[in-house]
């Protein structure tokens, strides 16, 4: 059977090799971007999985959470979330639900994290349907740690991956249907990069290299790149520029998003 290795045996094994070795070894995390769920591979599983949607799921997953939510569970079926939804209480339940940027009819919420304010949200679960993002934390389900990150709680992203160094992660985009999104590869960028300065950061494929070139291009102005991004066109011709000038802010909020349970995420 093979030993699944904690990040304290890894801790222990480093200290015992530094002793008996007397050289320094700096402890690294080995990291793969993947563009899209359709590029994640499925045969295999990382230690740790990072879903990010930053237009919009994962922001407005974040918020949820920063507002008070009890949990997000997200489904890629509408019927399934509807038939799971419908075993809740009323009272303690929200049904958020998009589809081409648009809100799902008969759903109480679209997925605006600007509609997630504390009197909607707090103490509710929300049962989220999107057209990418949901689909993105379905494919990685299984990883023993599954996170979502978002520019809005990168540094909460950092500093889970920096305290507890999980041997292998994936950063996996949402894209849109298959294709590349430069906001969610912008957003691996910023998470790589701090984990590149500080050594922790051992390359997995050149896709980490080409995302950290991205974010160190367009810090400065990620609202102006969102809004080039072919979602960001999408969002603004459904005029919802200011939830993506909420979406391009970083570092606002502090919550780390996590699988509590399969399909479940809680705020740690
Ligand atoms: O694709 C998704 O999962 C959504 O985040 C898209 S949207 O921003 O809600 O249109």
């Amino acid at each position: 059977m093979r030993r699944i290795f904690t990040a304290s045996d890894r801790v222990r094994e480093h200290a015992r090799l530094e002793s008996s070795l007397a050289i320094y070894l700096p402890l690294t995390v080995k990291l793969f971007v993947y563009h899209t769920p359709e590029a994640t591979p499925t045969e295999q599983l990382p230690d740790c999985a990072v879903v990010i949607d930053v237009l919009r799921a994962t922001t407005t997953i974040a918020t949820a959470f920063a507002e008070g939510a009890e949990a997000v569970q997200a489904f890629s079926d509408l019927d399934q979330l509807l038939a799971v939804s419908e075993q809740w209480p009323a009272t303690q339940r929200l049904r958020a639900g998009e589809r081409g940027g648009k809100q799902v009819e008969g759903f109480e919420l679209g997925n605006s994290p600007l509609a997630c304010t504390r009197d909607r949200v707090a103490g509710k679960r929300l049962f989220l349907s999107t057209t990418n993002g949901t689909r993105a934390l379905q494919r990685v389900i299984d990883a023993p740690v599954v996170l979502t990150a978002a520019q809005v709680n990168r540094q909460a992203v950092v500093d889970y991956l920096q305290a507890e160094q999980p041997e292998t992660v994936w950063l996996v985009g949402s894209g849109w249907q298959g294709t590349y999104s430069l906001e969610d590869t912008v957003c691996a960028g910023a998470i790589a990069s701090p984990l590149l300065e500080q050594q922790q950061l051992t390359l997995g494929n050149d896709e980490v290299l080409g995302a950290i070139a991205l974010y160190q291009q367009w810090q400065t102005d990620l609202f102006k790149l969102f809004c080039q991004a072919s979602h960001g066109e999408r969002l603004l011709r459904l005029n919802l520029k200011d939830d993506i000038d909420y979406c391009a802010q970083t570092d606002v909020l502090n919550v780390l998003p996590w699988q509590a349970e399969r399909g479940v995420l809680k705020a740690k």
